[in-house]
C-alpha cells in the first residue's frame, strides 16, 4: 500500500522560494507578488493516480499524473515551459523529475503525520516548503 497524500494542506513555511523563482527565470515584479502568497495544496490520490492543485489568490496550478508514467507538463502560469515529467515512489516519498530547458529541475514530497514537506529544485536552488493538514 502506497502512502496516501490526499487532503488539504496550508503552507506554514517557505524557504528560498525567491531563489527558486530566480532560477526559473521569473521576473522581478511577479516574484514580489508570488513571494507574498500562502499556497494551499489540495491533493486527490487514488493509489498511483494523483491530482495536485496549488491554489493562491493570484494564480492556481494543477497537475495530474500516474506514478511511473512520463507526461508532457506545461507549467502554465508559472514559468510557462514544457517539461517531460515523471513522478516515482522512493519508499513513501514522491519524487518528480521535470526534464526540459532547466537543469536539475524537480520536486519531492514527503509526510510526517499532519505535516507535508515539499522540496522544489531548479539548477542550483532548493526551495523548502512545509504544509499543515487542515482537512
Ligand atoms: O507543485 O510544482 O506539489 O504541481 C511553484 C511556483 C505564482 C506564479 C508552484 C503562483 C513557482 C508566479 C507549483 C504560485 C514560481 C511565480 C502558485 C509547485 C513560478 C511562478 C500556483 C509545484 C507540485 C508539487 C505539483
Amino acid at each position: 500500500m502506497p502512502a496516501n497524500y490526499s487532503g488539504t494542506w496550508d503552507i506554514v513555511d517557505n524557504e528560498n522560494f525567491e531563489g527558486y523563482m530566480v532560477a526559473l527565470g521569473i521576473d522581478f515584479a511577479t516574484r514580489k507578488i508570488a513571494g507574498m502568497l500562502k499556497p494551499q495544496k489540495i491533493v486527490e490520490q487514488d493509489g498511483d493516480s494523483f491530482n495536485i492543485k496549488t491554489l493562491t489568490s493570484f494564480r492556481n496550478y494543477t497537475t495530474s499524473f500516474k506514478i511511473g508514467e512520463e507526461f508532457e507538463e506545461i507549467t502554465k502560469g508559472l514559468d510557462n515551459k514544457k517539461c517531460q515529467t515523471t513522478v516515482n515512489w522512493d519508499n513513501d516519498k514522491l519524487v518528480c523529475v521535470q526534464k526540459g530547458e532547466k537543469k536539475n529541475r524537480g520536486w519531492t514530497h514527503w509526510m510526517e503525520g499532519d505535516t507535508l514537506y515539499l522540496e522544489l529544485k531548479c539548477e542550483d536552488q532548493i526551495c523548502k516548503q512545509t504544509y499543515k493538514r487542515t482537512a
